[in-house]
């Protein structure tokens, strides 16, 4: 089996977060393994607010240690940290590990909610992680914060946003416009590794239910990597993904819908 490893939160839910990742995982054939941040719950008595619980520093460790001493991986992808010290011991393991497949997915928002979650671990994530990565995977919210313009409203700003990320390290950077650009017809994302800037477009699906996309997506080009696929063809196959999840997206509430990561499983075997 090949193995593969989320560091990323729980999402009580189940439709975003390391559940997302893992269902992905499991779609890819991989085995997939997770080490905990955070947990987030949500009120139902309060509109879906939510609240998020960190796992503490002793307990991060040793989960650490469990997968990359204990097991090993060839991938690995990072999603919501929530301290200080899940980002470093992000960095201290992925390096002493060299895990070259390394998918940063710096989450600072959950869906409809533009405030940065943890603004304070903006700097350390960049400075710390971003050149580890060999795809980092902001949307336009987040990659104006890393890239520090605001307003990312264009294709051309978009293109601005990704040199001055890559500046900062990461060997690729793919952004995720989606369907949030102003007037998208279609879900546009970059993809820009220093020399040459690819655009990818897939059929905008209509759904208010994307809760997820954004952990899936990054999750698929993990997978993709660790599969062996260049970080072209990674990408190019993860976009098919999230689409094909999108497809069969539904609503667990009044409040938040996921997409189905098993839609690509059913779509390619049933046709
Ligand atoms: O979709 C961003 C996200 C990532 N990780 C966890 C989450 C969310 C959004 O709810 O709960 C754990």
């Amino acid at each position: 089996m090949v193995k593969i490893v989320t560091i990323a939160g729980s999402d009580a839910s189940g439709g975003a977060g390391l559940e997302a990742d893992l269902k992905t995982f499991s779609e890819y054939g991989l085995y997939g393994m997770a080490a905990v941040t955070l947990i987030a719950t949500m009120d139902p008595d309060h509109n879906w607010a939510h609240a998020v619980f960190p796992v503490d520093e002793k307990t991060m460790r040793a989960q650490m240690e469990t997968i990359f001493k204990g097991v090993g991986a060839i991938a690995a992808k990072s999603g919501m940290l929530g301290t200080g010290y899940a980002v470093a011991l992000t960095r201290e393991y992925i390096r002493s590990y060299n895990i070259t497949h390394y998918v940063l997915d710096p989450v600072m928002v959950c869906k409809g909610n533009d405030e940065a979650l943890n603004p304070e671990l903006n700097n350390a994530v960049a400075s710390t992680l971003l050149p580890l990565a060999e795809v980092v995977t902001p949307n336009l919210f987040e990659a104006g914060q890393l890239a520090g313009i605001k307003d990312i409203s264009s294709i051309d700003r978009m293109k601005e946003a990704a040199r001055i990320i890559k500046d900062k390290g990461a060997t690729t950077v793919f952004i995720k416009g989606g369907a949030k650009l102003p007037h998208a017809e279609h879900a546009v994302d970059l993809l820009y590794d220093g020399n040459a800037f690819e655009l990818f477009e897939a059929p905008l699906i209509k759904t208010t239910w994307t809760h997820g996309a954004g952990c899936t997506t990054s999750a698929a080009i993990a997978a993709g990597l660790a599969r062996g696929l260049s970080v072209y063809d990674a990408v190019a196959l993860a976009k098919q993904f999230i689409t094909e999840s999108l497809r069969a997206s539904f609503a667990l509430n009044q409040w938040v819908g996921p997409g189905n990561p098993s839609n690509w499983r059913k779509s390619t075997l049933f046709g």
